[in-house]
């Protein structure tokens, strides 16, 4: 199949496109390099060093035979998107571009409005092109399991059945998201379910929970196709962050209670589910949700696994939450759907938190130990790291 990844220089999206490009898909990515800018404007760095897109392609060209086409711009600038969609020309689309970081997006209003405009703007473009040049293309979307909140009862897929003074419909599950970027997703997933409906587009969101791990069959055959890894206190995500904090001898850090419950996913299972649903597409006008987790954990579960798996002394300490969360709740999301689609999950064993702390150990000396502290407060309206100003700030912010 024809397969454009979007957000292909991205943590996810570039093992993924090597993923396809392996199994005999014509890949092409498409990358505005925003998340390389994030870097910047933070002061932060991905713990293993990373070549830029064209040496990347470079590299896979020589090490595997397959080229990747590649599109630099931005999904916020439609004529950009019709223009690349026209050009290759894909059978489905996976949709990883966007600003994908809760705390970034709680920073300020900047932030905050840089990110719903990055992310509902670059989306509706997208759906606009689909619809005016080819309906039958399967677009596929990362969303996210945070759309759902933490209700206090089961997490269905997608849709629940709703029974109301003696009436019965399937509905889309009630959303209760925890940031401004977790709400960017929730306005996607409504704006393609619109599109489906009225355009008859097919479309798959999968509602991904955290992902952990860095290395992939195909990223690991030369250091140059080595994908990003974050670890900082804006976009390291919590499991990456303990294996991370265990190796460099820092207490782990534990946001109030720990018992905030999460679906994770170990990266292998990204590019499996992915392709599963690349694989089978949704029907013409058919909005599909997919809860793309394998396991849930609570935090407090995650810090004890990674310090019985590390070997010496691990502190776990809990820090006041800068979030706002319910920190002891109820927590049973459905994900069957995959699984009947074939996902066979890597789940996260001791031996997996073995391999991810060895290959944290490989680049221990990179760690910045001031970019583990969480600097952002969902109380508050301009966390400091905002007032003390960033030179490039994000440009669509208004
Ligand atoms: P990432 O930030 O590493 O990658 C996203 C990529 O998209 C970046 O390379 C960035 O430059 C690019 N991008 C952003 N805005 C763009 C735009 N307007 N035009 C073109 N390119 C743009 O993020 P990731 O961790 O790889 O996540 C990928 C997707 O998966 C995101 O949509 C995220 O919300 C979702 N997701 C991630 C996780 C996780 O744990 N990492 C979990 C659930 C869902
Ligand atoms: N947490 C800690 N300590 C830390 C970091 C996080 O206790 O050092 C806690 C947070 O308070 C939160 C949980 O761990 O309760 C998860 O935080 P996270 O930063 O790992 O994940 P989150 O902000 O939810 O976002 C990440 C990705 C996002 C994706 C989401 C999937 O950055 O792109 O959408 O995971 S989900 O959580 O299912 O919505």
């Amino acid at each position: 199949m024809r397969v454009l990844v979007l957000g292909g220089d991205g943590y996810l999206g570039w093992p993924t496109a090597l993923y396809l490009s392996s199994r005999g898909h014509d890949v092409g990515v498409v990358d505005n390099f925003a998340r390389r800018g994030y870097d910047l404007e933070m002061g932060v760095d991905s713990l293993v060093p990373i070549v830029n897109l064209q040496q990347r392609v470079r590299r896979w060209k020589e090490v595997s035979g397959h080229s990747l086409d590649t599109f630099i711009g931005d999904l916020t600038d439609a004529t950009f998107v019709s223009g690349t969609l026209a050009t290759f020309a894909p059978d489905a689309i996976v949709h990883f571009a966007e600003q994908r970081s809760a705390p970034y997006s709680m920073i300020d209003r900047q932030h905050a409005v840089y990110t719903q405009a990055n992310n509902v703007i670059g989306n509706l473009n997208l759906l606009y092109a689909i619809a005016e040049q080819n309906r039958d293309i399967h677009l596929v979307k990362l969303g996210t399991m945070g759309e759902y909140g933490t209700p206090n009862i089961d997490i269905e897929e997608g849709y629940i059945e709703i029974t109301h003074k003696g009436r019965t419909d399937l509905l889309p599950y009630p959303k209760q998201p925890g940031s401004f970027y977790h709400l960017s997703k929730v306005h996607d997933s409504h704006n393609i379910h619109f599109a489906c409906r009225i355009w008859g587009l097919r479309a798959t969101d999968l509602n991904q929970g955290i992902v952990y791990g860095q290395q992939t069959e195909e990223t690991v055959l030369h250091p140059d196709l080595a994908t990003r890894f974050d670890y900082d206190g804006v976009f390291g995500t919590v499991l990456n962050r303990f294996c991370v904090q265990a190796v460099v001898g820092h207490p782990l850090t534990v946001y109030g209670t720990g018992g905030q419950t999460r679906g994770m996913l170990n990266i292998l299972d990204t590019l499996a589910c992915v392709e599963l649903a690349v694989l089978n597409p949704a029907d013409p006008g058919e909005f599909r949700v997919f809860n793309q987790f394998t396991e849930s954990f609570s935090v407090s579960q995650m810090a004890t696994m990674v310090a019985d798996a590390f070997d010496g002394e691990v502190e776990v300490s809990s820090v006041p939450d800068p979030r706002v969360e319910k920190e002891e709740h109820y927590y049973n999301a459905a994900h069957t759907k995959l699984l009947d689609l074939g996902l066979e999950p890597h789940l996260l064993t001791r031996e997996v938190i073995r391999g991810l702390l060895d290959s944290v150990r490989d680049h221990r000396d990179r760690v910045d130990l001031d970019a583990i502290r969480p600097t952002v407060k969902w109380r508050e309206t301009a966390s400091t790291l905002a007032t003390s100003g960033s030179a490039l700030s994000p440009t669509t912010a208004g």
